[in-house]
């Protein structure tokens, strides 16, 4: 299957899993979000590995959609006045320009518990014990641990608050805010897909390695992208002096950084044999190349 046609799926299934009800400013302001054109990196992967481990996809699509709602969840409120203030998302207003804090704010809760829900609701062909480790992988991914605990440390960087120094606290942001959802993905496809231990630590690893990857693109692309290319306003991380790669170590070696750790996902990934991951490292190593 091609990266286009599993998008289409995910973006089939989010449909078809959220409908809209009463009270309807709350679906449609979950529905918002979700439904604006997003890269779908996360479910994308999800899926993915679950195929290259060779079982079949269609077990996967719940949790590789609740790993989306929760990724929405946590634009929604990084974008609110209280966090990063920002005014567009997926080249859109954001949620609560366009439905008011209070909205925006219970949108997003109702997203981070309406995923769970959805992995329980509309799962086939797993066993208790999957669903209750998926959900485990879930609740540690999203909270204190994981999400909730990069956003804090991430945030108390901007007024220059840091308990441990400034390279062990950025590389705490990285895996907590950002490669937390990739190491949920591809660990919640080595559950459904019931792999082997030492399979599914490399994989891990990887998920790792791209995640921290991607935040550091992220962070590039604050700098060198435009509003099209990226669907948000840039140049904030440098205006709020936010700790990122390219704020501490520069420019030049926030992109070689970013390449080395691309090339070690390819030595992880590449014997796998999958076109998807192969595209996903390509575009981001492209764009990269065309810059340098
Ligand atoms: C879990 C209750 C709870 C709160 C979440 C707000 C927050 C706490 C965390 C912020 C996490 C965050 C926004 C990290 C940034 C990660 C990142 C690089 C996002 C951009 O991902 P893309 O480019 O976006 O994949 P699209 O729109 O393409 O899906």
């Amino acid at each position: 299957m091609m990266m286009e046609e599993l998008i289409k799926l995910v973006n089939e299934k989010l449909d078809e899993y959220l409908e809209i009800k009463y009270p309807q400013t709350i679906f449609e302001s979950m529905k918002y979000t979700l439904s604006l054109k997003g890269k779908r990196l996360r479910p994308v992967m999800c899926l993915e590995t679950v195929r290259m481990l060779g079982k079949n996809l269609e077990t996967a699509l719940p949790t590789a959609c609740a790993i989306e709602m929760l990724h929405v969840q946590s634009l929604i409120h990084d974008d609110l006045p209280c966090m990063d203030n920002d005014d567009y998302r997926r080249g859109k207003p954001s949620n609560h320009k366009v439905f008011g804090e209070a909205a925006a704010v219970l949108a997003g809760d109702a997203l981070l518990t309406y995923a769970p829900q959805t992995i329980i609701e509309k799962s086939t062909g797993l066993t208790a014990e999957q669903i209750l480790k998926i959900i485990h992988e879930y609740t540690k991914a999203a909270g204190a641990y994981g999400l909730i605990g990069g956003q804090i440390v991430d945030i108390e960087s901007e007024k220059q608050h840091f308990e441990k120094d400034k390279e062990e606290t950025l590389s705490y942001i990285h895996i907590h805010k950002t490669a937390v959802l990739f190491r949920l993905a591809i660990k919640t496809a080595c559950i459904i897909a019931a792999t082997n231990e030492e399979t599914t630590l490399e994989l891990d690893e990887f998920a790792l390695k791209f995640g921290e990857a991607f935040q550091i693109y992220d962070d590039i692309m604050d700098e060198i992208s435009t509003f099209e290319e990226m669907g948000k306003t840039i140049g904030k991380d440098k205006q709020a002096e936010k700790l990122t790669y390219t704020t501490l170590y520069g420019l030049e070696n926030a992109i070689s950084k970013c390449l080395l750790l691309i090339k070690e996902c390819h030595d992880i990934i590449d014997k796998y044999g999958s076109e998807i991951f192969e595209e996903i490292l390509g575009k981001i190593e492209k764009r990269l190349n065309t810059r340098k």
